[in-house]
């Protein structure tokens, strides 16, 4: 890196093509960029090609923002966030970048002489899927808040080569498609090999005394990998601040197997460079047991050192030691992915820069944050000692010294409490040995927190207990939010148009000023006007929906959607349970009055996980039969939208009537989801679970449609010996509809199809449907009720949006910042031949 005093005003560059936001300075900008980097006349230009040369266009426009925003950095010397995450589900970059630098009209003005629309290119962008679902979504919401909110910060992850699979639907089965989407180039990164950095796996560790007598541990690497960083700018709402999202890709080390590529080893040197190459070749689906996949450990240490190692490096370019580190950085661990990183941090400072293990340990503890993501205990990742041993063998030799002190400790608390001792422990003892990863980010973090009110009490109640009970200073609860940039502003343009109609712009900053919209519930023109807008992005949805999968669908009905990922707490089968329920009643009583309805699914199943895939199949079979029965004249409809990704929930959150968040009561950490419907208008049905309960407080108990068992409940009837059988004897239409579902008849006379599915409901039913069927089913009557009266309906859905301010990330990010970080906004000052965001 340069210097500060070695850096210089880049002398080039005066107002010009790259730099101007001006419509005619645009589309010249555009033409330029088709030829020189695409290479393309314009009448011979793909979409593609008019895609890229646009996206190159809006790269130019962030690049002095970039550039100003990390020079302020290093000049400012300034404290830093780094968020460390496997995963970052960013979505697509262009039209965000075009909303956060205020130029969406300009550029829709200026590729309209390419005869094809704006919306049309942004369309065309594959969206890098580097994440499963919430987890990588929120890390993406809070890098668009940190850079709104003006806080110095950096993104580190993997870039993986091929991320979350694509979703087709063959016979009504998932099948998984490779992800490719670096295939066409990726515009929005900048790859930086002067920074690359090397990795060291497996071998041994040996002890020497250094030149000062002192007893120190060297690390003799079987092999090493090299991170090449990849860095795309994320730029925030009407700033100049653009922070950095840095990827981490793998690649052999040219340096390393020279040897053996000099003995004539051709294919052992080639070897080796596969293996380093596929660190970060593909992202794990969650879901899968991924204890034994030790190429999910070699991805978590690789981006943990790499990562580091750079924050190391930017340090010792400004500071004269490493004694200042936890004063200039604070690192969050999103879940437990990256923490490994405590070792890390600790073998960097006492084998590298040759610090003592109190110092070293003191800059550690003070630099790390651990944010927990799941109460599920078979989530909770640990590692097998045989494993790691072989693959980190100084990171082992490092965490025993740590669990050793950390134990002295413990005992001195509690004195002759062996069982304590051992659930505390990192290392777990009772059969198998193991790692406990959730232990040494507790133990090496200063602030550990919960993404969810509920989820945080759980934590301190049940899965972190003990942890809670020794140091309860530590914990805290940091609700989860969304960026309103990308889930209303850049997703639903035309609710964005009506609400800034009324009360200005600057909800998109400050969330908490939807507020002003309360004012307007009794408008009943507002309330035409927001129904039209409603009425008409549902069409639009309908129109896509018969263009995916050949369903039409009636934009009149109320839209009832569940997406997120497939899985069996989150219990879209108990949905299943309400559709297959409505279609019993309509095939006994065939003039029944019920609210027509389009229940629309999205979601994909984790390849491994049997039960998801056979909800699918389920959910595609009943859509199938229902829509071939005449009888029913298009009162039900059900549709599964596959491949739901960050690029389809734009569109389906603004489209939705009803959002379902039906997990069972204490399993859903929080849900993001629930708020990206709920601030586009969507009411909800859900149980009080993760936000859902806060949600609830916000817009109002009358406004929410709540069902289901609470989660002392859920504990109590467990506690009780809870039995599904008695639910499915003593409820008679329960009974008809797993029977229904049991009887092959939504499987063509297949009994057995979906009989591990009702069975499991029946004899075992470990999340519970059964006890909150009725529940749910009695509260979707009232939905359906509810509907009927859409004058009601809209003062609900304006209510709704109007008191979610709660959950812009943005207020998130301000709590971590205050709470957790102790970080501060920094200005940046654009270079006055720059021009100012419109
Ligand atoms: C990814 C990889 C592994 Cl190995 C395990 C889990 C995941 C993952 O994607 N988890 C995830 O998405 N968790 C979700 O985090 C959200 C953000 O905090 C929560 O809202 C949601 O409740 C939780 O399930």
């Amino acid at each position: 890196d340069p210097s500060p005093e070695s850096t210089f005003v880049c002398p080039i560059i005066i107002e010009d093509d790259r730099t101007g936001l001006d419509t005619e300075t645009i589309r010249r900008a555009l033409r330029d960029n088709l030829l020189y980097i695409q290479g393309k006349l314009p009448e011979l230009a793909s979409k593609n090609d008019l895609y890229m040369a646009l996206a190159y266009t809006i790269r130019d426009r962030l690049l002095q923002r970039w550039l100003t925003t990390q020079q302020t950095y290093l000049k400012k010397d300034v404290r830093t966030v780094c968020y460390l995450s496997a995963e970052f589900l960013v979505g697509p970059h262009l039209a965000n970048n075009l909303i956060n630098l205020g130029i969406y009209e300009q550029v829709q003005k200026a590729v309209s002489e390419s005869g094809l629309k704006l919306e049309e290119l942004i369309a065309q962008e594959e969206e890098p899927g580097l994440g499963n679902g919430g987890l990588g979504r929120l890390a993406a919401c809070y890098l668009d808040s940190l850079s709104t909110l003006e806080i110095p910060a950096i993104g580190y992850g993997i870039r993986y080569e091929f991320g979350i699979f694509d979703q087709e639907i063959h016979d009504g089965w998932q099948v998984e498609i490779t992800d490719k989407w670096l295939q066409y180039g990726n515009p929005w990164e900048i790859a930086r090999p002067e920074a690359g950095v090397e990795v060291k796996f497996g071998g041994y560790t040996e002890s020497y005394t250094d030149e000062n007598g002192n007893y120190r541990s060297r690390w003799i690497p079987d092999y090493v990998v090299k991170g090449i960083p990849y860095d795309t700018p994320i730029l925030g709402y009407r700033v100049n601040t653009a922070n950095t999202m840095r990827l981490w890709k793998s690649e052999a080390c040219e340096s390393f197997d020279f040897g053996r590529f000099n003995r004539g080893d051709y294919y052992g040197a080639v070897d080796n460079k596969v293996h380093s190459e596929n660190i970060s070749k593909v992202l794990y689906p969650n879901d899968e047991p991924i204890q034994g996949k030790e190429l999910r450990l070699e991805q978590q240490y690789f981006f943990v050192s790499c990562s580091l190692q750079d924050m190391i490096r930017i340090h010792l370019h400004e500071n004269p030691s490493l004694n200042s580190f936890h004063q200039k950085w604070s690192v969050q661990l999103n879940d437990t992915h990256p923490s490994v990183g405590v070792a890390e941090l600790m073998r960097l400072l006492i084998d590298v820069h040759h610090f003592d293990w109190d110092k070293a340990w003191f800059i550690t503890q003070n630099t790390f944050a651990y944010t927990n993501h799941t109460l599920l205990p078979e989530a909770l990742e640990k590692w097998p000692l045989s494993i790691f041993g072989r693959l980190l063998p100084r990171l082992m030799e490092i965490i025993y010294e740590i669990n050793h002190r950390f134990l002295d400790k413990i005992r001195i608390i509690y004195p002759h409490d062996d069982g304590k001792i051992s659930r505390l422990s990192i290392i777990d003892e009772s059969g198998e040995k193991y790692v406990r990863m959730a232990h040494l980010a507790c133990v090496g973090s200063q602030a550990i927190n919960g993404v969810a009110a509920l989820h945080t009490e759980l934590l301190k109640k049940d899965v972190l207990r003990n942890f809670y009970e020794l140091f309860p200073e530590k914990f805290s609860n940091k609700t989860n939010g969304v960026t309103p940039r990308r889930w209303i502003v850049s997703s639903n343009p035309r609710l964005t148009f009506a609400i800034t109609e009324k009360i200005g712009e600057n909800w998109i900053k400050h969330l908490e000023d939807l507020r002003g919209l309360e004012n307007y519930v009794d408008d009943g023109e507002f309330r035409d006007s927001w129904r039209r807008i409603k009425y008409d992005i549902k069409a639009d949805l309908a129109n896509y929906i018969d263009k995916k999968v050949g369903i039409k669908v009636d934009p009149s009905t109320l839209f009832d959607v569940q997406v997120k990922r497939i899985h069996e707490y989150k219990r879209q089968h108990l949905n299943v349970l309400h559709i297959v329920t409505l279609y019993h009643r309509l095939k006994n009583n065939p003039n029944l009055d019920i609210t027509p309805r389009t229940f629309i699914f999205g979601g994909k199943a984790a390849p491994g996980y049997f039960m998801a895939k056979l909800i699918i199949k389920l959910i595609n079979s009943v859509a199938e039969v229902i829509d071939n029965d005449p009888t029913i004249g298009g009162r039900l409809k059900v549709v599964f939208l596959p491949d739901y990704n960050v690029t389809f929930g734009q569109r389906v959150y603004p489209a939705a009537d009803l959002s379902e968040q039906i997990s069972t009561a204490g399993k859903e950490a929080s849900g993001t989801g629930n708020m990206k419907f709920s601030m586009n208008g969507a009411l909800t049905i859900g149980t009080l679970d993760g936000a859902n309960i806060e949600i609830r407080e916000e817009v109002g108990a009358e406004n929410f449609f709540l069902f289901g068992l609470t989660t002392e409940e859920v504990y109590a009837k467990k506690a009780a010996g809870y039995n599904p059988q008695e639910y499915y004897y003593h409820n008679e239409e329960l009974r008809a509809v797993l029977d229904l579902i049991g009887s092959g008849f939504f499987s063509r006379g297949d009994s057995s199809l979906f009989r591990p599915l009702v069975d499991n409901l029946i004899y075992d039913d470990p999340y519970m449907l059964l006890a909150d069927y009725q529940s749910y089913i009695d509260c979707q009557e009232g939905v359906g009720r509810a509907y009927k009266d859409q004058e009601h309906w809209s003062r609900l859905a304006i209510l709704n949006v109007a008191r979610m301010g709660k959950f812009s990330s943005d207020r998130s990010i301000r709590q971590y910042c205050e709470e957790i970080w102790r970080v501060q906004p920094v200005k940046i000052e654009l270079p006055d031949y720059i021009q100012a965001n419109a």
